[in-house]
Formats: structure tokens, C-alpha cells, sequence
């Protein structure tokens, strides 16, 4: 399938409290790559095989969550073109400056009706994964086998209000399709979108919450179910709060562990899932499965799941 448009997730902004604790957790124990800082003191991010620069920003603050959801476009063609899109759709973008985040080109900024903060951008520098792009090896033990060591940040899900109008500027703006939804309990509304700009289940996803702007989770994909077996066996080493121990979601079926940072931004560690074809017609799940949709193990509804966001 032909891949044009918006990309894929790019990066993710995390407000952190105690800056040297979240250092100590992302280098060390979910075992991200670190590549920079900046003169504002945010540190830069990114999985062993990602190859642009960063996809993960860390940010000292009082509070925790997300200060914004990047994406990268195929090109700066596509990009000046989408931003006319989103201003005819009614959707006010800003413009930030090339390099006011480290190694990345210009970006067009605008605010969800969920309130959260989405960038898109069609330029950040390629520092490759480490192993080269002639007769590379397979994977680097200094950056693949140390802490979780994920591959890449895959996705988030986010909370807010007004999720359909979400659902209805990814579709119809930025070319996102929904994989899978989640009625609520009136069996009317949608409590849950997942959309995809890309060959996977979902590169975001929305679940209808009363406060704007709110963080359920970033997620960090791993190569194997056993890879996710033994980011629990780190998180047990390294006693971190744990949310859901390792099980499959009904939901696009990936295998997973959530957990949270040392701030309280929760994170997924997950692998599998899907790979659905553009014409392939959404999964509906009602909410009296959803349990099942949840937690496809024990089909529980995790309280602390529902309602703990950052
Ligand atoms: C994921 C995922 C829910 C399922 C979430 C699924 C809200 O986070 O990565 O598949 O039930
Ligand atoms: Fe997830």
C-alpha cells in the first residue's frame, strides 16, 4: 500500500517532575537511546532502531503528562499542504520555527478538540539505528539489550472531550482511518476510537474523558511477546508501579504490560497487534465485552485503567 500523507508518530512531549529520577528511568530501565539536550534543558529520546533523532522529549514541570503529539509528514509539499487543509477545515495552525526542537524542521501546530497539542513536520534529522545502512547486523547490544530496550515509541492514547470531532479531523483532514471502536455503555456514543495513518492497528487513539488534554499512555513497541516477558521481569527488578501485568488486549490484539514513569505518565511496553489493509471495515466492541477488549485474559475492567490519566 502506498504510504503518503502523514507519516507516522514522530515524537512525544513528556512533562516529568523530578528530572534525574526520569533520567535514571528512561535511559536505564525502559532503556531508550539518549541523542541530546537542549539550551532549555529538555532531554531527546528515541528506540534503538528508530533512525530519525528523537521521538522522545522529557521536560521538567510541575505537573506530568504530554505538552504535544508530533507526526511526520512525507515531505514539506505535503506539510504547507495540509496546513491549508486544516485552516479551510476551520482548524488555526501555528508555525514553529525550524530547530526550536533539536534536529527537526519546522512544524505546523494546532489544538484537537480534545485539547491536546498535535505537530506535524516534515523534516528531522536521520541518524540512522547504529548499525549502518550497508550489511547492517541485526541488532547493536549496547543499545538493543539494555533495560526494556524498545524498538520504537509506536503510538499513544489520549483522553478528552469530544472525541468524535477527533475522529472526524484525523479522517477527514489528516487521512487517519478507524480500526477499531468502542461503544459506551448507552450503546450510542463512542467511548474509544483507534485510527491508523499507516499499515498498523492504530498510530493513535481517544477515549471520550470530561478533562482535556490528559495522557492514558505512550507506547513502546518490542520485537516479541518474550521481549515483553522480560520488560516485566525489569520492571519487577526496578519496582515499578504497575497498572496491568502482561496480558493481550482484545483490542487490536497486541500483547502488553502497562506501567507508569516515575512522574505517574503511564506506559505501555507491547508487541503484536495486527496489520489491517486500508478497505478493511472497522472492529466494533460493545461495552459489555469490553473487559475482553481490555484485559482478553481475565475480561476485567481495570478501574485504575479507566480513570488514572496524567
Ligand atoms: C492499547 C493498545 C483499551 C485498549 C487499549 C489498547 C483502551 O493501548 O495498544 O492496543 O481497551
Ligand atoms: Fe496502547
Amino acid at each position: 500500500m502506498a504510504m503518503t500523507g502523514v507519516l507516522r508518530p514522530g515524537h512525544a512531549q513528556i512533562r516529568v517532575l523530578d528530572l534525574e529520577e526520569a533520567l535514571h528511568f528512561y535511559r536505564n530501565v525502559l532503556g531508550l537511546v539518549e541523542t541530546g539536550k537542549d539550551a532549555t534543558g529538555r532531554h531527546y529520546f528515541k528506540g534503538w532502531d528508530e533512525r530519525d533523532h528523537h521521538s522522545v522529549i522529557i521536560r521538567q514541570a510541575d505537573r506530568a503528562g504530554i505538552d504535544f503529539f508530533g507526526f511526520r509528514v512525507l515531505d514539506v509539499a505535503t506539510l504547507n499542504q495540509l496546513e491549508k487543509d486544516l485552516n479551510a477545515y476551520g482548524v488555526k495552525t501555528e508555525r514553529i520555527p525550524a530547530g526550536e526542537l533539536l534536529e527537526t524542521g519546522e512544524r505546523v501546530r494546532f489544538q484537537a478538540p480534545t485539547g491536546h497539542f498535535f505537530e506535524l513536520y516534515a523534516e528531522k534529522t536521520h541518524v540512522g539505528n547504529g548499525s549502518g545502512l550497508v550489511n547492517p547486523a541485526p541488532w547493536n547490544p549496547k543499545t538493543a539489550e539494555h533495560g526494556i530496550a524498545p524498538i520504537r515509541m509506536d503510538h499513544c492514547l489520549l483522553y478528552g472531550p469530544n472525541i468524535q470531532a477527533n475522529k472526524d479531523l484525523f479522517t477527514k483532514v489528516l487521512g487517519f482511518r478507524v480500526v477499531e471502536y468502542v461503544m459506551a455503555p448507552d450503546g450510542e456514543h463512542t467511548a474509544a476510537f483507534f485510527m491508523s495513518c499507516s499499515h498498523k492497528a492504530h498510530d493513535i487513539a481517544f477515549v471520550e474523558h470530561p478533562e482535556p488534554g490528559k495522557l492514558h499512555h505512550i507506547s513502546y513497541r518490542l520485537e516479541s511477546w518474550e521481549r515483553v516477558l522480560r520488560a516485566a521481569d525489569i520492571i519487577g527488578m526496578n519496582k515499578v508501579p504497575v497498572d496491568i501485568s502482561p496480558t493481550r488486549h482484545g483490542v487490536t490484539r497486541g500483547t502488553t504490560i502497562y506501567a507508569w514513569d516515575p512522574s505517574g505518565n503511564r506506559f505501555e511496553t507491547f508487541c503484536g497487534s495486527y496489520e489491517p489493509y486500508p478497505d478493511w471495515e472497522p472492529i466494533k466492541w460493545t461495552f459489555d465485552e469490553f473487559g475482553y477488549g481490555l484485559d482478553h485474559t481475565t475480561g476485567k475492567l481495570h478501574e485504575s485503567f479507566l480513570t488514572i490519566v496524567s
